[in-house]
């Protein structure tokens, strides 16, 4: 059992209604629990310019599935989601789930790399982790969430005015969400 970290995104197709499904599904995930998940965040596009700005979130699991297990399931709801892997690098999609933290693992499995290796240059990853997860969390090879919070850029994230704050609950404890 692990305390896993996911990050969503979306920028096509009523982004707000795709992270909020997203996360329903993920609810009802088998071999997983929903522990808690951020508030909803607009961000401006990292990556190519032009395209929409983002919507953002990370909720985290409790998840008895392998990491490539839960890859699988999470590319699953993207295909449900219309999400389409031909277009450029960071660029547009309709549902994107990564995988950022799995408890304490540091690994390499084919698509998969753990912790996510961009986490401490992403501010519309860190600003909704820290939501939900304690600012002493480590981030294995980069550092402890609240020293990447503080150096990072804050790349235009802000929450969105009408999204319900987080239930702020850590992970240790139990708790419903959204
Ligand atoms: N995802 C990307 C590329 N750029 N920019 C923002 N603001 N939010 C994202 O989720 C995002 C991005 C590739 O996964
Ligand atoms: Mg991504
Ligand atoms: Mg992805």
């Amino acid at each position: 059992m692990a305390v896993v970290y996911i990050g969503l995104g979306s920028n096509l197709a009523d982004p707000r209604a795709q992270v909020e499904q997203g996360i329903g599904e993920l609810a009802a995930l088998d071999g997983a629990r929903l522990l808690a998940c951020s508030a909803l965040y607009a961000s401006a596009p990292v990556g190519p310019s032009g395209q929409p700005d983002y919507v953002n979130a990370v909720v985290a699991l409790e998840s008895r599935r392998s990491p490539a297990d839960l890859l699988a399931a999470l590319q699953g709801i993207e295909r449900r989601h219309g999400r389409r892997r031909d277009g450029a690098r960071w660029g547009p999609r309709t549902l994107d789930l990564d995988i950022l933290l799995y408890g304490r693992l540091e690994t390499v499995v084919p698509g998969l790399v753990l912790p996510h290796p961009q986490i401490r240059h992403r501010a519309f990853v860190l600003v909704p982790l820290a939501d939900i997860a304690p600012l002493d969390l480590p981030v294995p090879g980069q550092g402890v969430l609240g020293e990447l919070l503080r150096a990072c850029p804050m790349q235009g994230v802000a929450r969105l005015a009408d999204a319900p704050a987080t239930l702020g609950v850590r992970p240790a404890s139990p708790l419903s969400c959204c």
